[in-house]
């Protein structure tokens, strides 16, 4: 797929950027959007020039959710067997580092889709919510299990139960987001944390990322059983001895990524 119709995506540098372009619908996550979405970073992943992809949306909103009218008529088959939501669990297993750029709204399948990513960064603007009670469902993309890993049981529950929605500051406070910036400077954080990653070790990020993954889905025992063996395992590669070799020769080390 290159004709994306609902998203729109970028290369700068090293850095794949990925934006959300729905803006009659505040990019609610249609089947076609979900599937060039998930396409794009599919892409991104694959290409060894890209280090690190951008998701976000629009000022007014990074996702509003799931698209309602088109959910609303669909079965339990098309919801589970043939669901066109299935895509998005490609997204949450890319190896590349994902960096959510959250301004506005950032409901049901918006902030699930933030939850995927690895680094959270919310403008002043943004709103969290897990909204799906009202509409006679439940979270089904990680809202009930993310959620709960990232803020606690307790907060989660509130929102998942209730729908209330959490502001920036608070999503901050309870560790949903990394850090919250004006909105006017998000797009400019978020590409400098990206090129940072982006200018390390691209298979020592990965390495990274696969371990911290494993702190989310393992236990304690089995996670750090796998950061043992990742970490040695680095040592074959010249960008452990070029990493090391730079910091003894008081020199900025220069990757190639093997
Ligand atoms: N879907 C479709 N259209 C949406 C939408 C959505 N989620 N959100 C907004 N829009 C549309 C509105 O219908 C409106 O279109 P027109 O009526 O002008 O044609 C336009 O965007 C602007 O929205 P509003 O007029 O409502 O704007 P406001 O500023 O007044 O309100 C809002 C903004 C974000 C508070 C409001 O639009 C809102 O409450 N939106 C719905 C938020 C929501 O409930 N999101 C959760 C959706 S459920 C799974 C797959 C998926 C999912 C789960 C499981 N499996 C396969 C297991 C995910 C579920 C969800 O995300």
């Amino acid at each position: 797929m290159s004709q994306y119709t609902t998203i729109v995506t970028e290369t700068r540098g090293r850095v794949g950027w990925v934006t959300l372009h729905r803006p009659e619908a505040l990019n609610a996550l249609g089947s076609t959007l979900v599937a060039e979405l998930a396409d794009a970073v599919v892409a991104f992943d694959r290409d060894d020039a890209i280090g690190a992809i951008v998701i976000t949306g629009s000022e007014r909103a990074f996702a509003a959710g799931a698209d309602i009218k088109e959910m609303a008529g669909r079965s339990v088959r098309d919801m589970s067997v043939d669901s066109p939501f299935a895509a998005l669990e490609e997204v949450s297993r890319v190896r590349t580092p994902l960096v959510a750029a959250v301004a506005g709204y950032a409901l049901g399948g918006g902030c699930e889709l933030a939850m995927m990513c690895d680094i959270v960064l919310a403008a002043d603007t943004a709103v969290f919510g897990q909204p799906e009670i009202d509409l006679g469902v439940i979270p089904g993309i990680g809202g009930t299990q993310r959620l709960a890993r990232a803020i606690g049981y307790y907060k989660a529950a509130e929102m998942v139960l209730t729908g209330r929605r959490m502001p920036a500051d608070e999503a901050e406070r309870a560790g949903l987001v990394s850090r919250v910036v004006p909105a006017a400077d998000l797009l400019a954080e978020a590409g400098e944390v990206a090129d940072r990653i982006a200018s390390r070790s691209l298979p020592v990020v990965y390495a990274a990322k696969q371990a911290l993954r494993a702190s989310q889905e393992t236990t304690t025992a089995e996670g750090l059983r796998l950061e043992r063996t990742l970490f040695a395992s680095l040592f074959a590669l010249d960008d452990q001895t070029e990493g090391m070799a730079a910091f003894v020769e008081k020199r900025k080390p220069q990757f190639r990524h093997r």
